[in-house]
C-alpha cells in the first residue's frame, strides 16, 4: 500500500493544554507539514522504512530520539515530544510513526546507559539515521515474562558468547545494531540479565527469518550460535539488564499511547469527513442522530485516551527536570494506563469508524481498513494490556496510585 498524502489534517487544539510548553506547540506545528507533504512508496515495508529513516533523519525530528550531549535536539529525551511526533506521524503514516519510534527505543538503553565511547558511536548516528537500531529483549518463550530469557552471555576470550534467539523484534534483519538483553547469571532471574549492543555484522548472528504480520512492520527472529562480541559491548551494569530494559520501556511505552492516539485520531477525522459525505435516506449519514451518538462516543474515547497519554509524558519530565528518583514508580503506572487505555479506546474507535463507512470500511486500499489492521499490535507490543493492567495493580496494591 502506498503512503497517500491526506487532506485531513490533525486537530491542534490539545497543544495549548497545561501539559505542553511553547517548545512542544512549535515542535508539532513544524511536524504537520512536514509529515502532511512526505509521499513514499510503502509497498516494500523494509524498503519503505529505510526511506522514512533517512528523510526522519534529513528532517532533524530522529534528533528527538536522543539527548542533546550526542547531536539530540533536547537537553533529555522528552516524553512530550516523543508522544507528539508519533502522534502526528501516525496520524499520516502508521510505518512513519514505527520507524522514528524504533530509533528511541533501539537506542533507549544507550542513552539511559552507555558509556561516553558507546554513547557518541551509536547515538549521533541514530540521531541522523545514518544507523538503525533495534530493542531485542522478546524470546518464544519469555514475551511478557522477560525474566524467563533463556539466551546465554558467556564471559569468552577477549569480550563475550552469545548463544540463544530473540523473536519479535521489530527492524530484525534491518537494523545496524541491537540493544541485546541476555542471561548472564541464568539461576539469578531477573536480576541475572546483561544488555549488550551487538553489530549486525557480529560474527555468528543471523537475522534471516522475516516473520511477516498482518500489518507492514519489520520484524524478524534472531539467532545467536557462538557469536563473539568485544568487551566494550556490554551495556550499563552486569546483572543490571532487567531494570535497564524496564527503564528504557517506561519511556516508550508512554509514547506507544501518542502513536496509538494519532491512529485514533485519524479514524475519527475519516468518519467525520464520510459521515458529512455520505449520503442515505435523503440526507447525510452525519445527521443522523445514530451516527452523532457514535462520533460523540469515538470523541470522548480519544480524549480520555489523550489525557492519560500527556499526563504519563508531563509526569515523567517533571520528575526527570527535578530530579527526582522517588517519582519512578509513579511514572511506570501512569505510562501503563496511558499505554493501556490509549491503545485500546483506537482499537474501539477504529472499528466504529471502520463500521460508520459500512462495505468500504472492509475494503483493501480504504484507510480505516489499514487502520484496523494497523492497531492491533499495539494492544501487544512493549507490554501487552495483560502486563499494563498487572504493573497498574501492583501499584495499587502498594498505594502507589488510587
Ligand atoms: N524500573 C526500574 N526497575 C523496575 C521496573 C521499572 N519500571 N519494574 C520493575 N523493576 C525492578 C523491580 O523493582 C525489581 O527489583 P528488585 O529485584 O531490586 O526487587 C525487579 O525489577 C524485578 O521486578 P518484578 O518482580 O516486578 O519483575 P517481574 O519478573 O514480575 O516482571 C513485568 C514484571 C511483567 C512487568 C515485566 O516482566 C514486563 O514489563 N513484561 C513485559 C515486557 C515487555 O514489555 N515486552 C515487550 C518487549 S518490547 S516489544
Amino acid at each position: 500500500m502506498s503512503f497517500v498524502p491526506t487532506t485531513l489534517v490533525p486537530p491542534t487544539a490539545h497543544l495549548t493544554l497545561p501539559f505542553f510548553g511553547d517548545e512542544h506547540e512549535a515542535l508539532a506545528r513544524d511536524l504537520l507539514p512536514w509529515a502532511a507533504a512526505q509521499v513514499v512508496d510503502e509497498h516494500d515495508d523494509r524498503a519503505a522504512c529505510r526511506d522514512w529513516v533517512q528523510r526522519l533523519g534529513a528532517g532533524g525530528w530522529l534528533r528527538y530520539c536522543v539527548p542533546a550531549a550526542a547531536g539530540g535536539a533536547l537537553e533529555r529525551l522528552d516524553s512530550r515530544a516523543l508522544v507528539l511526533l508519533r502522534e502526528t506521524l501516525a496520524f499520516h503514516s502508521p510505518l512513519a510513526d514505527f520507524a522514528f519510534a524504533m530509533q528511541g527505543l533501539g537506542s533507549g538503553a544507550i542513552t539511559l546507559a552507555g558509556t561516553a565511547e558507546q554513547q557518541s558511536r551509536y547515538l549521533r548516528a541514530v540521531a541522523s539515521g545514518e544507523k538503525i537500531a533495534a530493542f531485542a529483549l522478546s524470546e518464544p518463550q519469555a514475551g511478557s515474562d522477560v525474566a524467563a530469557m533463556a539466551l546465554r552471555a558467556q564471559p569468552a576470550a577477549n569480550g563475550w558468547r552469545l548463544d540463544g534467539e530473540k523473536t519479535w523484534i521489530s527492524n530484525g534483519g534491518l537494523a545496524d545494531f541491537y540493544c541485546v538483553f541476555a542471561k548472564t547469571e541464568p539461576d539469578a532471574g531477573a536480576r541475572g540479565i546483561t544488555a549488550f549492543i551487538v553489530d549486525a555484522g557480529a560474527p555468528g548472528l543471523d537475522t534471516s527469518e522475516h516473520i511477516a504480520l498482518m500489518a507492514p512492520h519489520p520484524l524478524a527472529t534472531l539467532r545467536f550460535e557462538g557469536c563473539t562480541l568485544p568487551a566494550d559491548a556490554q551495556l550499563g551494569e552486569r546483572n543490571g539488564g532487567f531494570k535497564l530494559a524496564m527503564r528504557t520501556l517506561d519511556i516508550f511505552r508512554a509514547s506507544v499511547a501518542g502513536a496509538a492516539l494519532g491512529m485514533a485520531r485519524r479514524a475519527l477525522a475519516e468518519a467525520v469527513a464520510h459521515a458529512q459525505s455520505r449520503r442515505m435516506f435523503g440526507q447525510t449519514l452525519a445527521d443522523f442522530q445514530l451516527t452523532q451518538a457514535k462520533l460523540g462516543e469515538m470523541a470522548a474515547l480519544v480524549d480520555a485516551g489523550a489525557l492519560l497519554t500527556y499526563r504519563a509524558a508531563w509526569l515523567r519530565d517533571d520528575a526527570e527536570a527535578r530530579g527526582d528518583a522517588s517519582a519512578a514508580p509513579t511514572i511506570s503506572a501512569a505510562a501503563a494506563m496511558a499505554k493501556m487505555t490509549a491503545t485500546e479506546n483506537a482499537q474501539r474507535v477504529i472499528d466504529m469508524a471502520l463500521q460508520l463507512h459500512g462495505g468500504l470500511g472492509v475494503k483493501v486500499g480504504t484507510k480505516v481498513e489499514s487502520l484496523y489492521r494497523d492497531i492491533r499490535s499495539l494492544r501487544i507490543y512493549e507490554g501487552a494490556t495483560e502486563v499494563q493492567q498487572l504493573i497498574i495493580g501492583k501499584a495499587v496494591l502498594k498505594g502507589t496510585v488510587g
